[in-house]
């Protein structure tokens, strides 16, 4: 593709070409100055979509999200500059969580670096230094000063956002210089691949049944099929991360062996399970702190298991693979008996284990906190609402907050939907941005739930949900603070004051007033909740419901709770 004005094949042109021979259709930005060449470029790629963002926070978790729910690459772009470093806390999400991404950051011409342009972060000069500051919060990140130099660094920055973020630094002269290079696609890059061996050896010597805790990792490798065909040879329960919820079946009829969440908003089968157990097997997981609390005990006593890029947390033996889907495949053949172990004289013929056998049946629990007699509607009864009305393959993302682990721990994933949250960084305001770049990848109903205090930081990018009329579903809960923060005033610092209550509002009425035609309602009686759901779900375009709540009900969350009086077999 060439300039559509000039007829010449510019930066921009090639990179643009790069991204879409990639796979991506989608690049999420706001426009300014030195990123206009991109947009520009964009615009000549029929194949290519670029979306306007209203903040580069949701701009980057647009691309964030469009990558979770399954596309090849999220990619985002933002000028330089307060449009650069509106990035950072995005991208921070991202890294944390391992999610590829490419930024692509415009900047000031490089003829003007350290002598007090507008916007200068080439680091000369005094200036602050964009690739020190980008670097800390990617797995690669380059200024590209010489145009000669294009192709090499966005070759790395692909490789490497397997991996995580990738930054590629763009000055404006840079972008708009004639590419000179040949107009490829780039070489395909290796990628290493665990041989799961010595995992099928400890399998086959293992004694009981097997517990497999799959993460975020499964997700990313586009590994369900082969997760759950290994289920199926080991007859295991399995249980997911809080932020990989979706990558096995959900708790409930036609999955008697999924166990749930782990963690902190997670269920306390989970660790009934692993007490019970000859072995657990982590499958794409580090098993951060968040995942494994209220586990520790159980995994201590057990042999622990691990398939996945990263090390876990805990002592394992670990087998590392960076495509899980191919690790899987192989693990499966073998301990199915159509494949071998090894490749020497010496290797084991496949066999599946004979010591794995079937666990007892174990009831799905939940945690119960304590009953909530005040105004507002509960969480677990708007959950089970949600629940009545979301169909199959809705797609949902989730915020931070009490409203977050009420959905985590109270709300199931719909068959063939994606169910995504953040845990990374637990960054609030992170569902309107990445819910936005699902619907974009997967192009059916998404819906975010998201509390007030998240809404106040980046609901307004609902504006581009509006704008591109997607069919995008925000399900608020109003509970007029930030009411994560005022359960731990009153548990933690004996309820003496709260910082956190805020002047109510009425986010339905006043979105509705903001944005003539946009569906919003406030909901403040359970009795008309599922009417209000259903009337919002079936619009084909976006529209939002606020559910009144109150910020002195206890959510789900192991921390607020007494474990001994916590859980209930339901
Ligand atoms: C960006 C960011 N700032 C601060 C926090 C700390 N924090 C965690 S939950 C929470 C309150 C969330 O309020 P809201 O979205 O209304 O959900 P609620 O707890 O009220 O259900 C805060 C301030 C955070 N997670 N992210
Ligand atoms: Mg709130």
């Amino acid at each position: 593709m060439t300039n559509g004005q000039t007829g010449r094949r510019r930066v921009v042109d090639h990179i643009v070409d790069r991204l879409a021979a990639h796979g991506v259709r989608h690049i999420f930005g706001v426009d300014g100055a030195n990123i206009e060449d991109l947009y520009d470029a964009a615009h000549f790629r029929a194949d290519l979509t670029a979306v306007l963002a209203k903040h580069e926070f949701s701009a980057a978790t647009m691309a964030d999200g469009y990558r979770r729910s399954g596309a090849p690459l999220g990619v985002v772009a933002a000028t330089s500059g307060g449009g650069s470093l509106n990035l950072v806390a995005a991208l921070g999400e991202s890294l944390t969580s391992r999610v590829p991404v490419l930024a692509l950051v415009g900047q000031p011409p490089t003829a003007m670096d350290g002598r007090g342009s507008f916007q200068d972060t080439s680091g000369l000069g005094g200036s602050l230094d964009a690739e020190a500051l980008f670097s800390a919060v990617s797995v690669y990140c380059r200024r590209v000063v010489d145009p000669a130099r294009i192709e090499t660094a966005l070759s790395e920055a692909l490789a490497a956002s397997r991996r995580g973020p990738a930054v590629l630094l763009l000055p404006k002269d840079v972008q708009q210089s004639i590419f000179e290079g040949a107009a490829g696609a780039g070489l395909p890059f290796a990628v290493p691949i665990g041989d799961p061996d010595p995992i099928a050896e400890q399998l086959r010597r293992a004694c009981g049944p097997v517990t497999i805790i799959a993460g975020e990792q499964v997700a990313r490798d586009d590994a369900r099929d082969e997760l759950e065909r290994l289920r199926a040879i080991l007859r295991a329960r399995v249980a997911t991360v809080p932020d990989a919820k979706d990558v096995s079946g959900a708790p409930g009829p036609g999955s008697s062996s999924a166990l749930g969440v782990t963690g902190v908003m997670g269920h306390p089968g989970v660790a009934e399970a692993l007490t019970a157990s000859g072995v657990c097997l982590l499958v794409g997981t580090r098993l951060p702190a968040t995942a494994r609390a209220g586990l520790d005990a159980a995994l201590a006593a057990l042999p622990v298991l691990s398939l996945g890029s990263e090390p876990p947390y805990l002592s394992s033996l670990h087998v590392h693979t960076d495509d899980l889907r191919r690790s899987l495949t192989m693990l499966n053949a073998v301990l199915s008996g159509s494949g071998r172990v090894g490749s020497g004289p010496q290797s084991l013929r496949s066999c599946p284990p004979d010591g794995v056998t079937v666990p007892d049946r174990i009831t799905h629990t939940e945690l119960t906190p304590p009953v909530h007699e005040g105004n507002g509607i509960r969480y677990r009864a708007a959950m089970a609402a949600l629940d009545a009305a979301l169909p199959d393959g809705t797609d949902i993302v989730v915020d931070a907050g009490n409203t977050g682990a009420s959905a985590i721990h109270y709300l199931p994933v719909r068959r063939g939907g994606r169910f995504v949250v953040a845990l990374g960084m637990g960054g609030m305001g992170y569902s309107f941005g990445a819910g936005i770049g699902m619907c974009f990848a997967r192009g059916h109903r998404t819906v975010i739930i998201a509390g007030d205090g998240s809404f106040f930081m980046h609901g307004m990018e609902l504006h581009t949900a509006i704008q591109y009329r997607l069919p995008v579903t925000v399900v608020l809960f109003n509970n007029n603070a930030h009411a994560m923060c005022v359960t731990r005033e009153q548990l933690f610092y004996r309820d003496l004051y709260s910082y956190n209550r805020f002047t109510p509002s009425k986010l339905g009425a006043g979105l509705a007033a903001m944005f003539p035609g946009l569906p919003a309602v406030d909901v403040a009686e359970i009795g008309a909740l599922p009417h209000a759901l259903q009337t919002a779900l079936d619009e084909e375009g976006p529209s939002v419901v606020s559910i009144e709540c109150s910020a002195d009900e206890i959510p789900p969350f192991a921390p607020f709770l007494e474990t001994k009086e916590a859980h209930v077999h339901v």
